[in-house]
């Protein structure tokens, strides 16, 4: 019997490349060449699955053109590069890449906040240019991570993994806001207390965002959002771009509405705001907030799990959806 035909999306690992070439007849691009979505879809067209990340679209208008596809298997916890309901109509099951990366991209929104509120990139830009002469009370004075509030929005695994980080070990007080509210015992294993969103925004020190992108998360941080924050607070974004209104927040850091703020995600990344890129007040990272080596690691072999599992007629490990398969 020949061999599934995947498509390997992006660059990977060579090691997770060459555990797929056991089980199936592989199309990669270890090159890592950006396709187009016509690309992509056209390089689909003849395969019974892929392995994605998170910026590899898969719509109705891509799944149109790929009639054999049966499986999607996304190396990132966030799916919104897929369209769930169309997949579910055409038949294929979409998996992703949960927990494998929750204490990383944790530890990771910990140092963006401790680099925003410390104020570490803008300082050592300072000292980079050469212009440290002198030492002054004020010079880079930030503010206190250890004893302020901590806001978190949405309190899924990572949003759990901060606030404990937070209040364990840096004795801050945890308020968060959520779709659903976490059960008393999982609150009090995180000392958080839930809020509704306007009184977390008012009441942070450091916000920070981990909620999943949507339609209806689009943009839940604009000007009126930031209008209500402490002028001292610090807003940290390692969710996706487009729950913050970049050009908004780059106006608020710019006024000093809100003092500082750390931006893992991105509208329109790789792209940037170009008046993001001329504050000073904000600390800007590449979407690296799971990137550590066993990590990403981790995240490729669970994809290529959910593959192999799949094509072995055993029951995904982290599915999404459930499309009738039979239809194929
Ligand atoms: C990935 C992420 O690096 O897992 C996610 O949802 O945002 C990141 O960890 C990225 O999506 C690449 O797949």
């Amino acid at each position: 019997m020949s061999k599934p035909k995947i498509l390997v999306a992006r660059a990977v690992f060579p090691e997770v490349i060459a555990r797929l070439e056991q089980h199936f007849d592989l199309q990669t691009n270890q090159n890592d060449d950006s396709w187009s979505k016509a690309e992509l879809a056209e390089r689909l067209s003849d395969k019974d699955g892929a392995f994605t990340t998170g910026g590899d679209r898969i719509d109705a208008e891509v799944l149109a053109q790929c009639p054999r596809l049966k499986i999607c298997a996304n190396m990132a916890v966030g799916y919104n590069n897929f369209d769930l309901d169309a997949m579910t109509a055409a038949g294929v099951l979409a998996t992703n890449a949960p927990d494998v990366l929750t204490e990383t991209t944790a530890d990771f929104g910990f140092a963006l906040l401790m680099a925003t509120a410390r104020r570490i990139t803008e300082s050592e830009h300072f000292l980079r240019a050469g212009q440290w002469t002198k030492w002054s009370y004020d010079m880079f004075a930030g503010s206190d991570i250890h004893g302020a509030t901590l806001g978190i929005l949405g309190m899924g695994r990572i949003g759990q993994g901060i606030a404990k980080r937070g209040a364990h070990g840096f004795g801050m007080k945890v308020i968060y806001h959520n779709r659903s509210r976490l059960d008393a015992a999982l609150e009090a294993e995180c000392k958080a207390g839930y809020v509704g969103k306007e009184e977390l925004l008012r009441t942070a020190d450091h916000l920070v965002l981990v909620l999943p992108y949507s339609a209806a998360s689009h943009h839940t941080i604009g000007a009126a959002e930031l209008a209500l924050m402490k002028p001292t607070a610090t807003l940290i974004n390692i969710a996706r771009g487009g729950i913050v209104d970049d050009a908004a927040l780059a106006a608020a850091l710019k006024t000093r509405r809100i003092a500082a703020a750390g931006l893992d995600v991105f509208e329109g990344e790789p792209a940037v705001h170009p008046d993001l890129l001329t504050v000073p007040n904000v600390v800007l990272t590449p979407h690296i907030a799971s990137a550590t080596v066993p990590t990403r690691l981790a995240m490729a072999s669970l994809a290529a799990d959910n593959l192999i599992a799949f094509f072995e007629g055993k029951p995904p490990l982290t599915p999404l959806n459930q499309p009738l398969q039979a239809i194929k």
